[in-house]
């Protein structure tokens, strides 16, 4: 590929991947009130459930990833996808679903990049159940590397 069929080629990536965020309007950025608890870093591929809240409630994926979801509190949850009711944003987020005291289970493939939320379909009002996946083209992610390694080989 030359260099300019490569630009072409990112000139429509990135079109691409800023249609796929705007298609997931609906879906808004969760402000609940902090847990308090909370230690899991915003890149961690594991929301935990304990005492009544999602932990962390927003985190950043790389597109395929699986996510999951840990039920350490000491009642059931059901996590889905937003909006609630319909759960029809990010079909892949329902897999987790009833998760009884101590379960565990992963979402499916998330393999669109967008910025989805989900929350407790039993408890859909409480803010602290509810949060957000953004999934990430891989290639936005490392390029902020590039300029880095370049000076490497410059130098
Ligand atoms: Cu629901």
């Amino acid at each position: 590929m030359t260099y300019t069929t490569q630009l072409a080629a990112r000139a429509v990536l990135a079109g691409g991947i800023a249609a796929l965020f705007a298609a997931c309007g609906s879906s808004s950025p969760s402000t609940g009130p902090s847990t308090g608890t909370c230690t899991a870093g915003p890149t961690s591929t594991t929301i935990t459930i304990a005492n009544n809240a999602v932990c962390p409630q927003n985190i950043t994926v790389p597109r395929g990833t699986q996510v999951t979801f840990v039920n350490s509190d000491s009642r059931n949850h059901t996590m889905n996808s937003d909006p609630h009711p319909e759960h029809t944003d990010y079909p892949e987020i329902n897999q987790v679903g009833f998760l009884t005291a101590g379960q565990s289970r992963q979402t499916g493939n998330l393999n669109i990049a967008r910025r989805c939320g989900f929350h407790d379909h039993e408890d859909f009002n409480n803010a602290a159940l509810k949060g957000s996946i953004t999934i990430q083209e891989a290639a936005r992610q490392n390029r902020a590397f590039l300029p880095f390694c370049l000076a490497r080989i410059r130098n």
